[in-house]
């Protein structure tokens, strides 16, 4: 039975991972018993009742309540008994623990952005304590995203202007993969997460850490590569010189760029800034207008430290 869990499906890693594992084998193996009976059955009356001479007639059957009966009730019983073990799961996974750790989840093209109680924001990693319940606020920055981490069975969809939840609770520390299962644009099948669930007093440690990083006294270029991170802007665009949805950062400050209307111009400050703000305002030649914009969502602070971060990438 665990052999067989096994081959079917991915490492259980919350507290609800066994009972959604337990009613998925219990569905597939009732139904594969089912399917069994009924093509056993089959072939034998194909068999047993088949026409053995030219001038056999099949007796007229009305009906037979004993047959009708049972072939209704057993189905209802075990649908209305996997309705209620699904209601079961369905209404714990709905009801986060009032005790819940929470974090705010933003989705956005192409990648994750966690924000926590005290202000750190961790792009594509959700750093959680085990053992620990973790409520997740989740919205979208743009289109419909959808937040599946298999290895905990959860899948919630996030959307613009709107909260949605999910809750989990994983007991042992370890790594899980985070998909986007929303179709949400060309960078879709990259927007890859990661939950790293750490023991608590390391997760202690992990949050002070990560809260210097936002400190105003952060050098600037430093806290761009920050911002960088936590933005999203890694999804498209590269520092080591390969062209991904967007161009590279590798050698851009300075660089003479064109554009697809023929126009051209320096890639100095002013245009970096542009570039970040008001996105599709010059589109570079050879690339998609696919740059959401950060008006109003970066600060003018963070603006400047991701020029002179840009400006480091030679
Ligand atoms: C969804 C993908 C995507 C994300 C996320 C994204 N960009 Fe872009 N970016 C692009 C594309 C595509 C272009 C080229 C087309 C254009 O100029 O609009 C571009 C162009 C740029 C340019 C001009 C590059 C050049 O070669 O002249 C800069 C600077 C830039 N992005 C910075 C950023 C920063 C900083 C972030 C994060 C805050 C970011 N981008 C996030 C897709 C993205
Ligand atoms: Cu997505």
């Amino acid at each position: 039975m665990e052999r067989l869990k096994d081959y079917f499906l991915p490492e259980s890693a919350s507290t609800f991972a066994s009972d959604t594992d337990g009613l998925f084998m219990f569905i597939n193996i009732s139904g594969g018993l089912l399917l069994l009976g009924i093509t056993i059955a089959l072939i034998w009356f194909s068999w047993k009742y088949k026409r053995r001479r030219e001038d056999e007639v099949t007796p007229v059957i009305r009906h037979s309540t004993i047959l009708e009966v049972t072939w209704t009730v057993i189905p209802l019983v075990l649908i209305l008994f996997v309705f209620a073990w699904g209601f079961r799961g369905w209404a714990t996974m709905r009801n986060a623990p009032a005790d819940a750790y929470e974090v705010y989840v933003t989705g956005l093209s192409f990648g994750w952005q966690f924000t926590y109680p005290n202000g750190v924001i961790s792009g594509t990693e959700l750093v959680v304590p085990a053992g620990r319940p973790v409520r997740l606020i989740m919205q979208s920055r743009d289109v419909i995203h959808s937040f599946f981490v298999p290895d905990f069975r959860i899948k919630q969809d996030l959307m613009p202007n709107r909260y949605t939840t999910a809750w989990f609770e994983a007991p042992e520390p370890g790594e899980h993969v985070i998909f986007c299962t929303e179709f949400c644009g060309s960078g879709h099948s990259a927007m890859l997460g990661k939950v790293k669930v750490v023991p608590v007093a390391e997760f202690e440690t992990w949050l002070t850490a990560e809260k210097a990083k936002t400190e105003g006294d952060l050098p600037l270029a430093e806290l761009g590569r920050n911002v960088f991170n936590q933005q999203g802007c890694m999804a498209c665009h590269s520092v080591d010189g390969s062209a991904g949805i967007g161009p590279t950062f590798k050698g851009l400050a300075g660089s003479q760029r064109s554009f697809t209307d023929g126009s051209s111009a320096t890639a100095d400050d002013n245009y970096l800034r542009e570039s970040i703000l008001r996105s599709n305002a010059k589109v570079v030649a050879g690339f998609a207008p696919a740059m959401p914009s950060y008006q109003g969502v970066l600060s003018d602070r963070q603006v400047d430290a991701l020029i002179a971060f840009i400006k480091e990438q030679q």
